[in-house]
């Protein structure tokens, strides 16, 4: 029998298409059959497993499948032996411990002796432990923020995106206990030809995610500022440089950082940079 990666993902929620998009832009087609419990790739060898995030540590550790993408929140609560395998830059949040907004928050010691209202009861143990901090845990599953107010609990610790729903419930975050993103992860101990296929598909992620954060840029410039843009915009290895046909004159080709881009355009300019052009890049493989 072929070997076959299954790779588990939330079957809808918030995770869904992002995951779904991470792996189609890492090359693999899928038939579009949602409402479907799997899904076969027509190009690689991975299969798709759809369900609820909460889910996919248990069946990783159960072998049903052998790598899914949840929430790093998700992962370290429940505890199981699955490995990170990489942070995959979306659906960040960060979990906070929040009070009603007229109360006065003196620091951590201020949880002492309270009840606080979670779906994350492993996490927030840890985090009290941690700072030897004693305090009642009350697990809830789900509309945690309206705890507070309905005198289920003094505090909360939940998943904070904007901060909206914490706002509209009359809460503010005291605390930051965690920074979350979605993550891969996989069981420890995959078979090699499974494994073989996991870097696979980690290398084609990664040549998508480098893209992602990286911009293909062209300039012209006097040819006596090319070192000077060089040292700004060095690139993978150097900048292209090909003459203009206006004498004295270079086109520049190179790669920019997408966090460093608006100061090193600043730079480029001050040199002489004209006729700036920035182009996105699909795939990127150092
Ligand atoms: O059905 P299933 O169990 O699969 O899904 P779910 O309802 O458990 O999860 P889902 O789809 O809501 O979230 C999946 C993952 O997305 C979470 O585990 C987080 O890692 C991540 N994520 C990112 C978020 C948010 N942002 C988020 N804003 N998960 C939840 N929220 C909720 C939060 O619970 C709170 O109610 O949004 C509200 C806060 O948002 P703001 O913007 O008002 O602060
Ligand atoms: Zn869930």
């Amino acid at each position: 029998m072929n070997t076959v990666l299954r790779i588990a993902i939330q079957k809808s929620g918030r995770l869904q298409e992002d995951s779904l998009k991470l792996l189609k832009e890492s090359g693999l087609q899928f038939s579009n059959g949602r409402d479907q419990l799997k899904a076969q790739a027509r190009n690689f060898p991975v299969e798709l497993l759809f369900l609820r995030d909460d889910d996919i540590p248990q069946y990783i550790e159960d072998r049903v499948a052998d790598a899914g993408i949840v929430g790093e929140n998700v992962w370290i609560e429940k505890e199981k032996h699955n490995e990170l395998i990489k942070r995959l830059d979306f659906a960040k949040c960060r979990l906070s411990i929040a009070i009603p907004r007229a109360e006065e928050y003196t620091g951590i010691s201020y949880l002492k002796g309270k009840n606080i209202a979670t779906s994350y009861p492993v996490i927030v143990k840890q985090f009290l432990a941690k700072n030897n901090i004693e305090a009642g845990i009350h697990e809830i599953s789900g509309s945690v923020e309206i705890a507070p107010g309905i005198g289920l609990a003094d505090a909360i610790c939940d998943i904070v995106s904007t901060g909206s729903t914490l706002l509209s419930n009359g809460l503010k975050e005291v605390e930051v206990v965690l920074q979350s993103e979605a993550v891969l992860i996989a069981t420890p101990s995959l078979e090699k030809g499974k494994q073989a296929l996991l870097d696979q598909l980690l290398f084609r992620i990664q040549a998508v995610q480098s893209a992602k954060n990286n911009k293909y840029i062209l300039l012209n410039c006097p040819n006596e500022a090319i070192e000077k843009i060089t040292s700004v915009i060095p690139g993978m290895k150097s900048p292209t440089i090909m003459p203009l046909g206006r004498p004295g004159w270079s086109s520049l080709h190179s790669v920019v950082n997408e966090n460093d881009f608006w100061e090193r355009i600043g730079q480029l300019k001050s040199f002489g940079a004209e006729g700036i052009l920035v182009i996105p890049i699909e795939k990127m493989i150092a």
